[in-house]
């Protein structure tokens, strides 16, 4: 039987924020649907996506889905780079949808079947203040979660990122141009131990305990917190310095067996080549909206566990529920799951999207729907227009600009 992409369109909607899907068409009415969202810029992934592309998709056979991957990746001059990464992983997610939907078979079952019937998920607890937190934490066990990720506001610093000021649903991006955030690394390297002491004490040893630096430290910093967080064994500590520098990590290796997390900005297996080869980090962000797809995804997954390096995929709420989905597929397939982001979308966004997944006590499971299994109203996402959005940025008291 022959096959071939007859069209495919780039569908930006913003059911409280924004989403960018491709939708890939077949001549046997089969279409396959991809995540191409990048916080913050999705209108350069639209513009690859469109300009270059989708008329370079056309005519192609979509079940070739290693040989377009190349194309797009071995075939561009340009190698790597977030925007155009985000655009090969919608191809990559949309291609494999169409995979599932011909063979009648759901997304895990291309990627070796089943290791395990539901993924392990962690939620977040953020709060203002020690107390909040605390409060949110206890809030998140109830729901059942046995995993859950601490961030708190900082005694002394007047915002910190992805803690909300109001009590309003997560976003790490604001309407608008970027606006400028405070920081200061001693009050915070002061207060996080803290914090974490009394998160064991209120809840005992048995729930997983996770926190995020938001790339905030030096390597030596990043030293003292993950040797100081020690004694209250967290599951991971994520980002704990920029990740540009993977040779920063030795430093940080030696001091301390807290368990590593990096890799949501990155978009390659090239990001991590030392860190997966001299075993320098635990678990692996990227994740398949940013990092290439499934096929790409699944190279690197592979990779890493050969050097008994686990998955932990980004999941955020900037993250659309085709990756979700996408993602929970592939976690349940592979052997070095280790965990997964979980942060529920607005109830709107999911009007949007019509979904296959369930949460439930503190695992995500996907029903049997071949390919990914989720969809798109079309009708109801040209209800939310495309609204600009952007991360803060970040400087010191004295006004240095500061890493992300
Ligand atoms: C965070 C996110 O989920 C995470 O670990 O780092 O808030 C991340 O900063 C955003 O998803 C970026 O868009
Ligand atoms: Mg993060």
């Amino acid at each position: 039987m022959l096959m071939k992409i007859t069209d495919a369109r780039v569908i930006v909607t913003c059911p409280g924020r924004n989403f960018v899907t491709l939708k890939v068409y077949t001549d046997q009415g089969i279409y396959g649907l991809g995540d191409a969202t990048l916080n913050g810029m999705e209108k350069a992934v639209t513009a690859y996506l469109e300009s270059f592309c989708i008329p370079a998709l056309i005519g192609k056979d979509p079940r070739n889905t290693e040989d377009i991957w190349h194309y797009f990746y071995r075939g561009s001059y340009w190698k790597r780079g977030s925007v155009t990464m985000a655009a090969l992983s919608a191809i990559d997610m949309a291609l494999w949808d169409i995979k599932g939907k011909t063979l009648d078979t759901p997304l895990y079952n291309l990627l070796g079947g089943k290791s395990r019937e539901k993924v392990m998920v962690y939620a977040h607890a953020n709060g203002k203040t020690l107390e909040d937190t605390l409060e949110k934490v206890g809030l998140e066990k109830e729901k059942g979660f046995l995993a859950v990720r601490v961030q708190s506001g900082i005694p002394g610093i007047d915002s910190t990122y992805g803690v909300a000021k109001d009590s309003s649903f997560y976003e790490p991006a604001h309407k608008g141009l970027p606006h400028v955030e405070y920081w200061d690394t001693s009050k915070y390297l002061n207060f996080i131990p803290l914090l974490f002491e009394k998160v064991r004490s209120a809840f005992g040893d048995d729930l997983h305990l996770l926190h995020d630096v938001h790339h905030r430290c030096m390597p030596i910093e990043a030293a003292r917190l993950a040797k100081e967080l020690e004694p209250f064994h967290l599951f991971w500590l994520e980002d704990p310095v920029s990740g540009e520098l993977q040779e920063g990590l030795r430093l940080i290796r030696k001091q301390s067996s807290t368990p590593i997390a990096i890799g949501e900005v990155f978009n390659t297996i090239y990001d991590y080549t030392t860190f997966i080869t001299e075993q320098l980090i635990d678990y692996i962000r990227m994740p398949l909206v940013h990092g290439g797809g499934i096929t790409h995804l699944k190279k690197v997954a592979d990779f890493a566990s050969v050097y008994h390096i686990h998955t932990g995929f980004h999941g955020a709420t900037d993250l659309s529920p085709v990756n979700l989905a996408a993602s929970i597929h592939f976690n349940m397939a592979i052997n070095n799951f280790g965990i997964q982001e979980y942060m529920p979308h607005q109830d709107i966004v999911n009007e949007v999207f019509r979904i296959n997944y369930r949460y439930q006590e503190g695992f995500l499971s996907v029903d049997d729907t071949p390919g990914i299994g989720v969809d798109l109203d079309e009708e109801k996402a040209r209800k939310y227009p495309y609204a600009m959005g952007s991360f803060p940025v970040n400087r010191k008291a004295d006004g240095t600009m500061f890493y992300w």
